[in-house]
């Protein structure tokens, strides 16, 4: 299975988090939520407007902080375009190790990225207020997936519509 020379591949993602501060009213806490935590949130891999990357990307792990239990999540076998994302309350920002893995045609190793996951406002202050009127802090960051030489499997996984 020959390497495709001088083909450079590009597939566009986002990852991040989503955080919302608990409210009665507009994110009640679920029951059996320990007492400190303060937000709910997720953080995900996934397409730009949720295009499907399944056929390139084929499991996500998510290692969050060791004061959450289970700290290592392995999200797998998702519908194509639906995020792979771990859902958790909380009450602290930590940094979360993120390790993408990709189908077994395209024989390449695993990727590491490192995401903050905010749960506060931040920025300038005009950001800040428009987090704390949408009562959501995102954080995202849209990443290009370089697949340098791939091999002729993959390029055909790749290209083809
Ligand atoms: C801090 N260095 O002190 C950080 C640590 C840890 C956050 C934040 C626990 C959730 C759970 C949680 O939110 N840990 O108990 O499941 O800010």
């Amino acid at each position: 299975n020959k390497r495709c020379k001088g083909v450079q591949i590009f597939r566009p993602f986002v990852f991040g988090s989503t955080a919302r501060l608990f409210d009665p009213v507009t994110n009640p806490k679920p029951a059996g939520t320990p007492d400190d935590h303060t937000h709910s949130w997720t953080v995900f891999v996934k397409g730009v407007d949720d295009v499907d990357i399944t056929y390139w990307c084929k499991k996500v792990t998510f290692k969050l902080h060791d004061s959450i239990p289970n700290p290592t999540r392995i999200i797998e076998n998702v519908q194509p375009g639906t995020p792979f994302q771990v859902s958790e309350t909380g009450w602290g920002e930590f940094e979360i190790v993120i390790k993408i893995y990709y189908v077994p045609e395209a024989s390449e190793k695993p990727q590491t990225l490192y995401h903050h996951l905010r749960l506060h406002p931040y920025g300038t202050d005009a950001e800040k207020e428009e987090m704390r009127t949408k009562g959501e802090v995102i954080s995202w960051s849209y990443e290009e997936q370089l697949f340098n030489e791939p091999n002729e499997q993959f390029f055909d996984l790749l290209t083809s519509p």
